[in-house]
């Protein structure tokens, strides 16, 4: 019977080796680790719906923003200004010209800030998304915000995340697990007639 089902087409079919989990590309600007905790959950969070994720400063992709996967950018402000970390990254998008320069970027933004800041709430990642915007990239999903001065950061993060990031990227970009796997048949529920 085992080996019946071993030589069955269906178990051939099975026997295809599996893709491999599609690349997604985390980006943080972060001062106080706010976001780069946020990045973190977002990276184990990917490995369930079937993507294999980079995690890396915004600093690290001057001048090599990934066209070959969808990106995502967490990240802060501090007095209106990039993070220690995004400070070359954002000087770099500043300093971009002409309208092509991000053709094939996808991308999706979200902010950490603090509303008391009020001229520069929110500044750098609306900056962020609208300079990526204007040269050419691509926002496959809304930009999200968290303020530090009303409710928590992390589940502000996890409502974005769960309602406007993953179906978003997902029904851009796929996903394997819900591409691939079939759903395991019903169990087969045998009553008894008395
Ligand atoms: N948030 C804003 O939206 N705009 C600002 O201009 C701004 N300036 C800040 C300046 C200071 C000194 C501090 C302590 C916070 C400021 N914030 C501002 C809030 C931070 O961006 C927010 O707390 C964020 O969650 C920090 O993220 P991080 O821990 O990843 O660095």
């Amino acid at each position: 019977d085992e080996t019946k089902a071993r030589d069955s087409p269906e178990a051939l079919e099975n026997k295809e080796p599996k893709q491999a989990g599609r690349k997604l590309t985390i980006l943080y600007g972060s001062n106080t680790g706010t976001c780069q905790a946020l990045a973190q959950r977002l990276t184990s969070d990917a490995r369930q719906h079937g993507y294999e994720a980079t995690v890396a400063d915004l600093d690290s992709a001057v001048d090599r923003l990934p066209k070959d996967q969808p990106v995502v950018i967490l990240t802060a402000s501090y007095e209106g200004e990039p993070t220690d970390n995004a400070a070359y990254f954002f000087a770099w998008l500043q300093s971009v010209t002409g309208d092509k320069k991000f053709d094939g970027v996808d991308f999706a933004v979200f902010g950490c800030g603090h509303s008391d800041w009020t001229a520069t709430y929110q500044r750098i990642p609306t900056l962020i998304e609208s300079l990526l915007e204007s040269h050419g990239g691509t926002k496959y999903a809304d930009r999200g915000c968290a303020n530090a001065a009303q409710g928590d950061i992390f589940s502000d993060f996890d409502a974005w995340a769960d309602h406007t990031f993953w179906p978003s990227l997902l029904s851009t970009f796929g996903s394997i697990v819900s591409n691939g796997d079939a759903a395991p048949p019903e169990p087969k529920v045998e009553m008894e007639i008395s």
